[in-house]
């Protein structure tokens, strides 16, 4: 069975895009293949935390997960400091593999560190897509389903990967990205030219799955939109054209019915029916969600750890071996 891994950061509120990006594919994942689903706090830790609202966030966001519809029955879902073969292969990487020709590439640390000052940013940030491949390259990942941002950094995951295997022998199997069509890159709904992130300095950016109903309507009637009136699905209408990928992807509404189901209607009436849909989505979610006990929650953490730790472990053990530390 295919073997399939990926993480969401506990930096801020899970959003729209993160959803339709990246969990909804894990989803549908679970039945098919081995999965495992991380919650990498010790990735959100490279930009300031705040530590008892970090300690939340990581509860909240395994309590998203469940709600959404990762089954700890079917999936191994854990928190990435648990394991400690994260930092240490990571460690071993950044000596081994990682060079900084590789890393002077990534395009997320300079978009980050722009952001703010450069010389004031974390070692830790700079290195962050090391931790990445350590994470994915200790469960012998195949597939790692996530959203076009990182794409660049499981790209790196796999020069790591071929780098260690050519000097020190087969190790590490070699993952490849997996994009869901229409929700791999969903744009911030002010402003259609970057993606919806956390971090996004407007709120009218994003739509958390924690908003509420009223909240999800202002912000969808807020959402910037292109000229013109008529409903369709083009790139030269790119704002349209990201509501109408939400849209599709909750509604399960091909693009094309949507364009045909608003002929003749505005922007207003499409955007009444598009905060419709997703707010039947998030009501049943926020139940979910209010139902779970941070106690049920620790359970689950707890037994995913040990699972991952056994795998990690395994796997850690031969790498140490290969580069000649004594085990
Ligand atoms: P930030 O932008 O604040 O760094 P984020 O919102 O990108 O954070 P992450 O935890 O970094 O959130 O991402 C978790 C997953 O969600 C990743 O697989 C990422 O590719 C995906 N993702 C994030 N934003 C989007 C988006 N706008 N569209 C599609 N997928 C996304
Ligand atoms: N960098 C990713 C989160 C992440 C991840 C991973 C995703 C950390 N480790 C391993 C897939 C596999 C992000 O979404 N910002």
């Amino acid at each position: 069975m295919k073997k399939i891994f990926s993480g969401v950061q506990p930096s801020g509120d899970l959003h729209l895009g993160n959803y339709l990006g990246a969990i909804k594919n894990w989803v549908s994942m679970q039945s098919e293949f081995d999965t495992t689903f991380c919650i990498v706090d010790l990735h959100a830790i490279t930009v300031a935390q705040e530590p008892v609202e970090l300690q939340r966030r990581i509860l909240d966001v395994a309590k998203a997960y469940l709600a959404l519809g990762i089954d700890p029955k079917k999936s191994t879902i854990f928190v990435q400091s648990d394991v400690r073969a994260h930092t240490e292969l990571c460690w071993i990487l950044n000596c081994v593999a990682a060079r900084m020709g590789d890393m002077e590439k990534m395009t997320q640390f300079k978009d980050k560190s722009a952001k703010g000052d450069v010389e004031r940013a974390s070692v830790g940030l700079f290195d962050y897509p090391v931790l990445m491949a350590a994470d994915i390259l200790l469960y012998d990942t195949d597939v790692v389903p996530v959203g076009e941002d990182q794409v660049q950094h499981v790209e790196l995951a796999r020069t790591l990967a071929r780098r260690f295997n050519k000097k020190f022998g087969d190790t590490f199997v070699i993952p490849q990205p997996k994009l869901t069509k229409e929700g791999k890159r969903i744009m911030g709904l002010d402003d259609p030219t970057k993606k919806m992130s956390k971090s996004a300095s407007s709120e009218y950016n994003y739509i958390t799955l924690m908003d509420t109903p009223d909240v999800v309507q202002k912000k969808i009637r807020k959402a910037v939109t292109d000229s013109g009136s008529e409903i369709v699905y083009s790139d030269e209408k790119p704002a349209l054209q990201n509501l109408i990928n939400i849209y599709s992807l909750f509604s399960g509404d091909s693009t094309e019915n949507i364009e045909k189901k608003y002929i003749g209607k505005g922007y207003g009436d499409f955007k009444n029916a598009l905060a419709d849909v997703v707010v039947n989505f998030l009501v049943p979610f926020q139940e979910r969600v209010k139902l779970m006990s941070d106690e049920d929650i620790k359970k689950i953490l707890n037994k995913g750890a040990m699972k991952a730790n056994e795998q990690a472990e395994q796997k850690i053990r031969d790498v140490k071996d290969r580069i000649g530390l004594v085990i």
